[in-house]
């Protein structure tokens, strides 16, 4: 506290000075500590995702936060993400959507199959659209970013050759890709990513229902030496934060933040469209993995059976309040304005 009875001039400026010297600079007393968890292992595009949020965060605002990542399941697993942030064990988390069937009636929009043809189209759709709408699921966290997968093929420990080879074939996958994958005549086994490697290791499932950067991010080329192009839908995504972190966080942080937010979506969707294919490039290099590509009839024959789940998802969306019809609409339209 400064004296101000001070008679003489000078002690009140030697008071001034000292004063000064004790206290630390600003950016460092305004730094506040951010922990952020994530499920799947530090070289995947999450965790990727992840670093690079914080390292923009930095940039925009130096100082002002100490991010801390966990990668890798170390501070919350897939499973209990939500929950952990909520409860304030994390302050940031980061989740795949198709985890948490029926949780996220309005997102689980962007698990249809829509003819997404990037994770970067894909996250531009999902982050403008949620943006534009007050998402009564996400009332009780903070979304920071919204981004998806690359869109998703079948990787197999055993050749397939035709669509007719998915039939009994178990797969992973989780959410609505699940019920994709059976309506393709698969087996699918649901579980997250991250439980993915212990799975194909023991034999439990055949194959992953999946983009391609987890061939070389999981090295699942090692036991998936094939693939069929499926283009099927993405697994949605987002990065949020507990709430009440975030409203105690100061206005020019939360600005630096949501600044951030759609560019960084939008590179995370870039990011793992590009690693996707660099991935494949080194399973076929490294390990001969080959990729069967579909007549345009079997693509037509199995976009046809994928499109059965849209109408059941319809109805359940409706049942939770959301506006299904007028949504798919909205996605599509937008979907189309992009593809221009
Ligand atoms: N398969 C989806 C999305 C996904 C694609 N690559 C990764 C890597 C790490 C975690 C998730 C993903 C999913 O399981 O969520």
């Amino acid at each position: 506290m400064i004296i101000v009875c001070c008679r003489r001039p000078i002690r009140l400026i030697l008071i001034l000075l000292l004063t000064l010297s004790l206290t630390p600079p600003a950016s460092h007393a305004a730094s506040v500590r951010l922990r952020f968890a994530n499920f799947p292992g530090a070289g995947t595009f999450p965790c990727v995702s992840m670093e690079r949020w914080a390292a923009e965060l930095d940039k925009r605002l130096p100082g002002a936060a100490v991010v801390e990542t966990f990668p890798g399941g170390t501070l919350l697993e897939a499973k209990n993400m939500v929950r952990g942030v909520m409860q304030g064990q994390a302050d940031i988390g980061c989740i795949s959507l198709a985890y948490h069937p029926g949780a996220y009636p309005f997102l689980s929009v962007f698990e249809l199959p829509l003819g997404f043809s990037s994770a970067r189209e894909a996250s531009e759709v999902m982050y403008d659209i949620f943006m534009n709408h007050e998402v009564a699921e996400t009332s009780k966290i903070k979304v920071i970013a919204l981004f998806s997968s690359a869109p998703s093929q079948v990787l197999s420990s055993k050749p397939l050759k035709s669509p007719d080879d998915l039939k009994g074939f178990v797969v992973r996958s989780s959410g609505i890709l699940a019920d994709i994958a059976a309506a393709l005549g698969a087996s699918p086994v649901s579980m997250p990513q991250s439980d993915t490697p212990e799975a194909l290791q023991k034999g439990l499932v055949q194959g992953v229902f999946t983009s391609f950067d987890v061939l070389k991010d999981y090295n699942f080329a090692e036991s998936c030496r094939y693939g069929m192009v499926t283009d099927m839908p993405v697994y949605p995504m987002i990065f949020f934060m507990n709430l009440k972190k975030w409203k105690a966080l100061s206005p020019e942080l939360q600005q630096a933040i949501m600044d951030i937010s759609r560019e960084h979506s939008l590179w995370t969707g870039e990011y793992v469209d590009t690693h996707g294919k660099e991935a494949t490039a080194w399973a076929e290099e490294t390990y001969g993995f080959t990729l069967t590509h579909l007549s345009p009839e079997q693509q037509r024959e199995l976009r046809a059976r994928a499109e059965t789940v849209v109408e059941e998802w319809v109805k359940k969306a409706e049942a939770k309040g959301i506006a299904a019809r007028e949504l798919l609409a909205e996605v599509m339209a937008a979907r189309a304005a992009l593809a221009r």
